[in-house]
């Protein structure tokens, strides 16, 4: 009973046996990090935290993502926020800090083939003196892994030199070196990690370079679906060597079923077009406040209201479900089974090691019903084919499943939909009943930080804040009269975005007229204060925040400061001219910062506490320090 194809589309023959072979499938996934992204998420109320989690890593439920890339927590600014690093300092060294060994446990907890990656954004200023490709970095990784290893009894499958900074020979060398002498031989090497279109430029080096050749174990890079593509010479050498492509790093900044049917896309045109067998998108959980970057458009569930426990499953959480509810890390690409549609789309098979196999389809830009044959021959099941389908109407629905007949298989494909088909069984569109409506951020706030009695528990961070640049730690006040938030970053980090001071932020950029205040300590030589009516932080292109700044130093100076980021769009649209031209405007952008006034007082000095508080009244703003105008 399907429609007719259209007469005008040649249906596609695809001749899959069994025996053909194939690349090593090293599975499909998210990004977490790359900007503080679950700083939120980790706030969320029982049974709701649970349940988010289930829906991206569970196997069979939701997404059921086969690979996780996390960022190593660096102290500095990823794009959304910063996350705590488990070494501040040189000597400081701290395995509980932050959120990120908590999204790996539980994920690898709900699915324990799922493969794991990690690599740095950024990294405390010690490192290296402030030069990431160093000793200090390979040595700070290690470290980083082994408490992974020991406190989380966790072991990451791969991991990058760092995210989007170039590259650097030497270093890949040291890390290697560093790996497989600490007890990490087993955790492959992938470089580097960039997005412009030079970056498969070292993969030409490596064929004269033989210890870097040795040391990288995976050739990766970022953007490839809209990017710049990975030379077939490239994906030749790759062949040659036996090492895989990795995209370590894709976006789809797309809506709703638009960008359910461009995640498969996404995956795969990356292995057609660029040979790549495994592929992450930025980024899995929008756990983030609006007025941070990025905060919706790419994520498959958005949880931003810890308070209330609502969060929104989107349609793209969907498109990782065709791939991921029907494939396992450790299959292969079946030789001949991956292809354009001519009608408009793609097709890629992936067979167990067993004889299951699984098409994942996408017909996005077919204009009319186009056919799919399969031929199937040896060493493959026969069992009826399951169908689920994605359409505008409706997502991830199962149709009625195929039985080969002769050991062929006709569909008609309808364009602009998603199909997997698959002689394996038990896949399910998970969803959770009553999620709670959202409320507001709860007002009044007021918090003393005495409720977090064990700290470490929290990993140092209060509910709803988000720290945007450098850490603010739940800690001791100096005074030791109770708990305090503390700035605890000694010196300026690598931060991967170019960024400001350290700084904070919490509430609803929806708020108008109100008041904010904070007990605020001072160290000798400090400036800080209170922020109200931000409504952006800025982007990974510079990480200043819109508003206004009440901001006391430690020799009484009080300032009421305007502060105004720059722009900052994305240079990522458009050939090589465009792109300067939209960086030079960012460049030359009106930004920073406008005091608006000035007062000396009188009677204040470092360590001492002094209330600043920040009232806002239609277009009157108010000032006031121990609770004086
Ligand atoms: C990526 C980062 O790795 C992510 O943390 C996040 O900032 C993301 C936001 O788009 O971008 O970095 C890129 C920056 C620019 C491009 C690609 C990736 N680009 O212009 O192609």
């Amino acid at each position: 009973a399907q429609p007719n194809p259209s007469p005008t589309t040649p249906p596609l023959t695809l001749e899959l046996r069994g025996d053909a072979g194939g690349k090593r499938f090293d599975g499909i996934g998210v990004v977490n990090g790359g900007g503080a992204t679950s700083v939120l998420l980790k706030d969320y109320p029982e049974p709701q935290r649970q349940q988010i989690l289930d829906l991206l890593y569970k196997p069979k439920f939701g997404a059921s993502v086969s690979t996780l890339l996390v960022e190593i927590p660096g102290d500095g600014n990823s794009t959304q926020g910063s996350m705590p690093s488990h070494m501040h300092t040189r000597q400081d060294l701290n395995y509980s800090r932050g959120y990120t060994w908590w999204v790996l446990r539980e994920a690898k907890k709900r699915n324990p083939a799922l493969s794991l990656d990690a690599t740095a954004w950024s990294a405390p200023g010690w490192v290296g003196g402030g030069n990431f490709w160093s000793q200090d970095a390979a040595g700070y990784y290690v470290k980083w892994l082994q408490g992974l290893r020991t406190v989380y009894r966790l072991e990451l499958d791969a991991i990058g030199c760092r995210n989007e900074k170039g590259k650097s020979y030497d270093f890949a060398k040291q890390l290697r070196q560093t790996l497989n002498t600490n007890g990490f031989a087993g955790v492959k090497l992938h470089a580097f990690d960039n997005w412009d279109n030079t970056k498969f430029d070292f993969v030409r080096d490596m064929r004269t370079d033989e210890s870097l050749r040795q040391s990288i174990d995976i050739i990766s890079a970022h953007v490839l679906y809209d990017g710049s593509p990975a030379p077939p010479e490239v994906q030749a050498l790759a062949t040659e060597w036996g090492k895989p492509i990795w995209n370590t790093e894709d976006h789809v900044y797309k809506k709703g079923f638009d960008c359910l049917i461009s995640i498969v896309e996404c995956f795969n045109r990356n292995f057609i077009d660029h040979g790549a067998t495994k592929c992450v998108n930025w980024y899995d959980i929008g756990g983030v406040y609006p007025i941070e970057p990025y905060a919706e458009d790419p994520v498959a569930v958005v949880a931003r209201w810890p308070w209330s426990g609502h969060y929104q499953v989107r349609e793209a959480l969907w498109g990782y479900a065709h791939y991921g509810q029907f494939s396992a890390v450790g299959w292969q690409y079946l030789r001949g089974g991956s292809a354009a549609l001519p009608g408009g789309g793609s097709v890629v098979t992936l067979k167990s090691p067993g004889k299951d196999y699984s098409l994942i389809i996408e017909t996005k830009k077919a204009r009319a019903p186009q056919q799919l044959r399969l031929q199937l021959q040896g060493a493959l099941s026969t069992k009826e084919l399951c169908v689920w389908r994605s359409t505008e109407q409706e997502q991830f629905v199962q149709q009625a499943g195929i039985k080969p007949v002769n050991g062929i298989v006709t569909l008609t494909l309808e364009p602009n939909a998603v199909y997997s088909l698959s002689t394996t069984r038990g896949q399910q569109k998970g969803t959770f009943a009553a999620i709670p409506a959202p409320t507001a951020f709860p007002l009044p706030y007021y918090e003393t930080f005495e409720q977090y009695t064990n700290p470490q528990q929290w990993g140092y961070l209060p509910r709803y804040t988000a720290d945007i640049i450098d850490a603010f730690e739940l800690t001791d006040r100096p005074d030791k009269k109770g708990r305090c938030l503390r700035q605890v970053v000694p010196e300026s980090t690598i931060s991967w975005a170019p960024d400001w001071r350290p700084y904070s932020i919490l509430g609803e950029d929806s708020w108008q007229d109100y008041e904010v205040s904070a007990e605020l300590y001072l160290n000798p030589g400090d400036a800080g204060g209170v922020m109200g009516r931000v409504n952006h932080v800025g982007t990974g292109y510079g990480i200043i925040p819109k508003g206004y700044y009440l901001q006391l130093a430690d020799d009484g100076r009080c300032s009421l400061v305007v502060v105004r980021g720059k722009q900052e769009k994305k240079a990522l649209i458009g050939d090589a001219e465009q792109q300067a031209l939209i960086r030079a405007q960012n460049d030359a952008s009106e930004g920073g910062e406008k005091v608006l006034g000035t007062v000396q007082l009188s009677a204040i000095g470092p360590q001492q506490w002094h209330r600043l508080k920040l009232r806002f009244e239609g277009t009157t703003i108010t000032g006031l320090v121990d609770d004086k105008p």
